[in-house]
């Protein structure tokens, strides 16, 4: 299913008048801040953020699951999907295949569908935290950090064959995260699984080609809920600076013990060149998988200025950070959460564009901590939704996404074209 650009011009057309009346207002706000506008519409517009192959469908919890509806059935409907948000908003520019979910049967189909939706492909994830159907040997008691050596191989040669699923599609990184650890004291002996499974990412390491990277994914918990091996980003960057210059560490947001300060981990991660990418999401408690900004719009707005620190400063020749979504729907419309989780990311990019850094150095190298939170505060509530607007309009994509999304009745149509109770492969 496409979308009529005749339908997105003419949504527009009716927003019109409200929306040029709020773009003088932000453009009004940015020229007396001494920003160039036009410069910053061009960052937002060039931002692109890849939408993971595992969340197009109704995520569930052990507790139940409640299928939306015209849920994509494989791959080619997963990229479609991606193809209608990114037709909606022209900022999600790249899909992340999960293996072996999205094992490809034809690579030049899919590539040239993708293609032709404007689409790449962004980091392949490995799963070695599920055992399936012909595998020969269980990864129950772990993976990469197994006592046998033959469970180990058995996910290490996984691991490159994701590599190899990756590179017949054009990606050009790897994201490993692993499930493995303890669930009680004395279970597992922490220097050895560490160990083990250092020695099996470089084996992994080893095989990927000179222009790849790898993510090296942390979690502090679950599945497993006494330790686990990669539990935090210290252990992350232990293993990628470890590894070599292909290997970085990836930050998903809720990843981390509550109160946890993950603004200054990007800073820290930054600082040593060892950042390479985001799963966005927002969480309450532990790693719930909720909209991106839904609960702390504010942390993310202090991560982007992290971020944006380095990208402008130190940073500027690191390759380029991948940025991925990583959520689950539970009770909301798939797209149109991915809809807004894309929102949510951009808006916090713009409102970090917007912090005048020297005045920011100014304050901090004075200790003037009022005025240094005025500077970020400012930023942080000066609406910039018509800046985001004003670039998805400028390259043919929706004024109101969610809205066109509705208007169009989209849900409806995919329900009718796939049926009611079709289900995604995913989490
Ligand atoms: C683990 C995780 C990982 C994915 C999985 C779907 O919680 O964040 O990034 O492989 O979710
Ligand atoms: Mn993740």
């Amino acid at each position: 299913m496409q979308i009529q650009s005749s339908k997105i011009s003419d949504h527009n057309q009716r927003h019109k008048t409200q929306h040029n009346a709020d773009l003088s207002y932000i453009y009004d706000r940015i020229e007396k801040k001494g920003l160039d506008p036009e410069e910053i519409l061009q960052k937002v517009g060039d931002f692109q953020v890849a939408i993971p192959s595992w969340a197009l469908g109704t995520g569930g919890t052990r507790f139940g699951r409640f299928p939306s509806g015209g849920e994509p059935r494989n791959l080619e409907e997963k990229i479609e999907d991606v193809g209608l948000l990114h037709a909606l908003n022209r900022s999600s520019g790249a899909i992340s295949l999960h293996i072996p979910w999205d094992i490809p049967k034809d690579y030049i189909a899919v590539s040239n569908l993708a293609k032709s939706l404007g689409l790449k492909f962004d980091a392949v994830n490995s799963n070695t935290f599920q055992d399936q159907l012909n595998q020969g040997l269980s990864y129950k008691f772990g993976s990469l950090c197994h006592t046998d050596a033959s469970i180990r191989k058995q996910a290490v040669d996984h691991n490159k064959e994701v590599i190899d699923h990756g590179i017949k599609i054009g990606s050009k990184s790897i994201t490993v995260w692993l499930s493995d650890g303890s669930n009680f004291p004395g279970q597992q002996n922490f220097r050895k699984a560490l160990s083990h499974t250092l020695d099996s990412l470089r084996e992994i390491y080893d095989h990927l080609p000179d222009d790849w990277q790898m993510f090296v994914e942390y979690k502090p918990f679950e599945p497993n809920f006494y330790s686990t091996v990669i539990p935090d980003w210290g252990t992350s960057f232990l293993l990628s600076s470890k590894l070599g210059l292909k290997a970085y560490s990836l930050v998903d947001l809720g990843h981390h013990l509550p109160n946890t300060n993950i603004e200054q981990i990007v800073a820290t991660l930054m600082g040593e060149h060892k950042l390479g990418g985001f799963h966005f999401n927002d969480s309450k408690f532990a790693d719930d998988d909720l909209t991106v900004g839904a609960i702390k719009p504010y942390q993310l707005f202090l991560i982007f200025n992290e971020l944006i620190y380095g990208m402008e400063g130190e940073n500027e020749g690191d390759p380029p950070i991948a940025w991925m979504i990583d959520a689950s729907h539970n009770v909301k419309d798939p797209l149109e959460d991915l809809l807004q989780s894309v929102e949510a990311i951009k808006l916090s990019y713009a409102q970090a564009l917007l912090v005048d850094r020297d005045k920011l150095e100014e304050t901090r190298e004075n200790n003037d901590v009022v005025a240094a939170q005025e500077i970020l505060q400012d930023a942080y509530r000066t609406d910039v939704r018509a800046l985001l607007t004003e670039a998805r309009i400028r390259n043919a994509a929706a004024y109101d996404p969610v809205g066109l999304f509705r208007t169009l009745k989209l849900r409806e149509r995919l329900m009718k074209e796939r049926g009611s109770k079709t289900i995604a492969t995913g989490l």
